[in-house]
């Protein structure tokens, strides 16, 4: 079965919106296959109640869009990109503990550690990490063995200290302090938020068959939107409400956190990201048409409301 969301291979214009739906929709139901419950059920559900629990869905839909960009399926692509919402989906129920962000409500639902308990939300996280890894190995299908096992590498890089869990201790010891540099704030947010990103959209090319300068290029677009993302998120954070949000806005001052707005005010950390975006897009010019979609999920990152 060749599955494809065709859409950047048509020649007329399109929605992003109808785009974005319909890869939500298939990613929701891959989800929902993947991770069926079974004894011990408990932890099954936990697990299961913060995946399929909403969420823009946004790494999964750029693993499959550049698998296509680069002459790939949707079906090679699909273990992986369920294996990236799994990973996103654990930092998520990490960050919320009460040793981390604290927090009572993520994607307009209470918190794993406040439904399932602080033991329970632990497991849950680290049941999905491990699971991730499995699902690719067991699940990928039609993808060269080298493409896969440096997928593979990819990800734990991006998950463990040189990525995400690095970003996060860097983040939990600034803290309360005043006197960041815009450096450090880099050097946080690239790997709390945008170690990931970009495993998202090389991974999806690698698996699709990316030549090593496609890997190239779309390293520079995934560093460029990964960090315009977490500037735009640090703005929502102050100006969104919780509704709209569907988590505690107003955190970052409340935690005391530095943030790109603090730093450098609203309007600017508009403008630097608005120019992230512009050079994410640059990155695609070699690509063409077929990178339609890539450059219209660009935009959508300064332009999005939650
Ligand atoms: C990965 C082993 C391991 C541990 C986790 C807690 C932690 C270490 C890292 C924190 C990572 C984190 C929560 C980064 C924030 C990234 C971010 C901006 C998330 C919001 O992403 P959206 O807006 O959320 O795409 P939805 O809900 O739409 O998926």
């Amino acid at each position: 079965m060749v599955l494809t969301n065709n859409i950047q291979l048509s020649p007329a214009g399109f929605d992003l919106a109808t785009y974005l739906a319909h890869c939500q929709a298939q990613v929701e139901a891959a989800l929902d296959q993947a991770l069926p419950v079974v004894y011990p059920e408990k932890i099954y559900e936990a697990m299961r109640y913060s995946l399929l629990g909403g969420g823009k869905r946004l790494r999964p839909i750029l693993c499959l869009t550049t698998c296509e960009l680069v002459g790939g399926t949707v079906e090679m692509a699909l273990p992986t990109a369920c294996a990236l919402e799994m990973i996103h989906t654990m930092s998520l129920i990490h960050d919320d503990l009460p040793a981390m962000d604290n927090d009572d409500l993520r994607r307009g639902k209470m918190t794993n550690h406040k439904v399932y308990g602080e033991d329970i939300a632990i497991l849950a996280g680290d049941g999905l990490l491990a699971y991730a890894f499995e699902h690719i190995a067991t699940q990928t299908r039609n993808c060269p063995p080298e493409a896969l096992l440096e997928v593979v590498a990819r990800l734990g890089r991006a998950v463990g200290a040189a990525g995400l869990v690095g970003g996060q201790v860097m983040d939990l010891d600034f803290e309360g302090q005043t006197n960041v540099s815009v450096e450090t704030l880099h050097f946080i947010h690239t790997h709390k938020t945008g170690a990931l990103l970009e495993a998202c959209v090389v991974c999806g090319g690698i698996i699709g068959g990316a030549t090593p300068l496609q890997v190239q290029y779309l390293t520079q677009y995934a560093q460029n939107i990964g960090l315009a993302f977490q500037i735009v998120d640090d703005i929502l954070d102050l100006t969104a409400t919780r509704e709209v949000l569907g988590k505690t806005a107003g955190k970052d001052l409340q935690a005391q956190k530095i943030t790109y707005p603090r730093l450098w005010g609203i309007e600017e950390s508009r403008r630097q990201a608005q120019n992230l975006v512009d050079e994410a897009k640059e990155a695609l010019m070699s690509f063409g048409e077929r990178a339609k979609v890539l450059v219209a999920i660009a935009d959508y990152i300064t332009t999005r409301n939650y």
